[in-house]
């Protein structure tokens, strides 16, 4: 298949286009590398020394002898080049990363509420319009978030984007119907996402395109079996109080000695994902797009789920650093449960691959193998949800 995989250069689509390519796909990375530009603007750098995107490009040449194109382009603002780049690629699949996906980040500012939301929404709608515009027939692929569900404790498993409702008719008989699980998101960026669900729902119904929208929770780990390959492939690995997810964050802050940094009571309970498990989900899905209807395909994208407390205490006991409680800067509740099917995945032939499997060890390697490139000054997380969570860290830094 001819692959476009937008967002190509970040923590996820690197490694997705290298699996793609090595499976014989034809993989094109278009990306702004806007990410690269936000870590010099923030003065932080990823725990990994990542290579310039045309050197990771080479060295996959040299490695494999296998192409993946390259072309640098904003999907927010370059709408003509966009649809150019459709007319001449003519894509089966597009697997759409493109997007700023950091909740604390989209927080921090009036200025980053805005650009979370101008670009990640024109990202989404650009791409829709220019797929209908140009007329291919590519099967759209997108990164939503298992965050548009909420996190409010449910006496259910979380279905995979549609939930089944029952109401009275006029004449009082019951009525059923599928509807988009209704959204709660915990921050600007997840905002984004749920809104996303409504452009794939207009343009599926619409115009027919043919869409996947993958729920995915929190992806940890770094390296994959074609990251591996050399060192000019490895992979991002953020740890940073705005980018940095809490189980990658907790791996560097115990091999650097920090005290792991507990948002709360630590009751939170999120879903999670290995960056070698997202890889063969993102393949998985772009293969499976054919029979898709004008209803959009939701999958969750998640292999376990874990309270954030046990995470800190595992890494902790693996590692042999101690746990600290901070004040959240979020404002999310103190503790929840979750669960939530990933039926469609495992159908596809998904085998999970688990946080106690020998995979923590591999990431507690590479962030002891790279503490030396991180700043501790990096690691608190600065982004305050409203005024209220601003003046109760503060009080209680006191
Ligand atoms: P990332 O920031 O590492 O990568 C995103 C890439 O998209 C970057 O290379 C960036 O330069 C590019 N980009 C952003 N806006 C663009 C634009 N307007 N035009 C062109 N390129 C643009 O993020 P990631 O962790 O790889 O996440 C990828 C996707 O997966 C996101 O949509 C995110 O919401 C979703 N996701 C990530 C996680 C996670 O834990 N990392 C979990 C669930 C879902
Ligand atoms: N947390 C801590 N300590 C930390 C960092 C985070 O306790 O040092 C807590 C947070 O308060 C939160 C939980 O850990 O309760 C998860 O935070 P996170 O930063 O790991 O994840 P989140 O903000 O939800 O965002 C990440 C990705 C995003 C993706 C989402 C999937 O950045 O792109 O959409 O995970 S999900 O969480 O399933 O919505």
């Amino acid at each position: 298949m001819r692959i476009l995989i937008l967002g190509g250069d970040g923590f996820c689509g690197w490694p997705s286009a290298l699996h793609l390519s090595a499976h014989g796909h034809q993989v094109t990375i278009v990306d702004s590398l806007v990410r690269r530009r936000i870590d010099d603007e923030l003065g932080v750098q990823s725990l990994t020394p990542i290579t310039p995107l045309s050197e990771r490009v080479q060295a996959w040449r040299e490695v494999t002898g296998n192409e993946i194109g390259v072309v640098e382009l904003d999907l927010a603002h370059d709408y003509d080049a966009l649809t150019e780049l459709l007319a001449a690629e003519n894509p089966d699949a597009i697997v759409h990363f493109a997007e700023q996906r950091a909740a604390p980040y989209s927080m921090k500012s009036p200025a980053l509420k805005r650009y979370t939301v101008d670009n990640n929404l024109n990202a989404t709608h650009n791409l829709l319009a220019a797929v209908v515009q140009v007329g291919v027939d590519a099967h759209v692929v997108h990164l939503g978030t298992m965050g548009v569900y909420g996190y409010e404790s449910v006496p259910v498993d979380l279905p995979e984007g549609y939930l089944t409702v029952s109401y009275p008719d006029r004449d009082g008989r019951p009525h059923t119907r599928d509807i988009l699980y209704p959204t709660q998101p915990g921050s600007v960026y997840h905002l984004t996402k749920s809104l996303d669900q409504l452009l794939f729902q207009f343009y599926a119904r619409n115009d027919g395109v043919r869409i996947t929208d993958l729920h995915q929770g929190i992806v940890w780990g770094t390296q994959t079996d074609e990251t591996v390959l050399d060192p000019r492939l490895i992979n991002r690995f953020d740890y940073d109080g705005d980018f940095g997810t809490v189980l990658n964050r907790f791996l560097v802050q115990a091999a650097v000695g920090y005290p792991l940094t507990v948002h709360g009571t630590g009751g939170q309970t999120r879903a999670f994902i290995n960056i070698r498990d997202t890889v063969r989900c993102i393949r998985l899905a772009a293969e499976s797009g054919a029979d898709l209807g004008s209803r959009v395909r939701v999958m969750n994208q998640v292999t376990e789920t874990h309270r954030v407390s046990d995470l800190a205490h595992l890494v902790a006991d693996t590692v042999g650093a101690p746990v600290a409680a901070v004040p959240n800067p979020r404002a999310e509740a103190d503790e929840n449960q979750l669960s939530a099917r990933n039926d469609h995945l495992l159908g596809l032939g998904l085998e999970p691959t688990r946080l106690a499997t020998g995979l923590l060890k591999e990431s507690v390697e590479i962030a002891q193998k790279y503490a030396d490139r991180v700043d501790v000054s990096r690691i608190p997380c600065t982004s305050y949800w409203n005024r209220d969570r601003r003046s109760v860290a503060a009080e209680q830094s006191r």
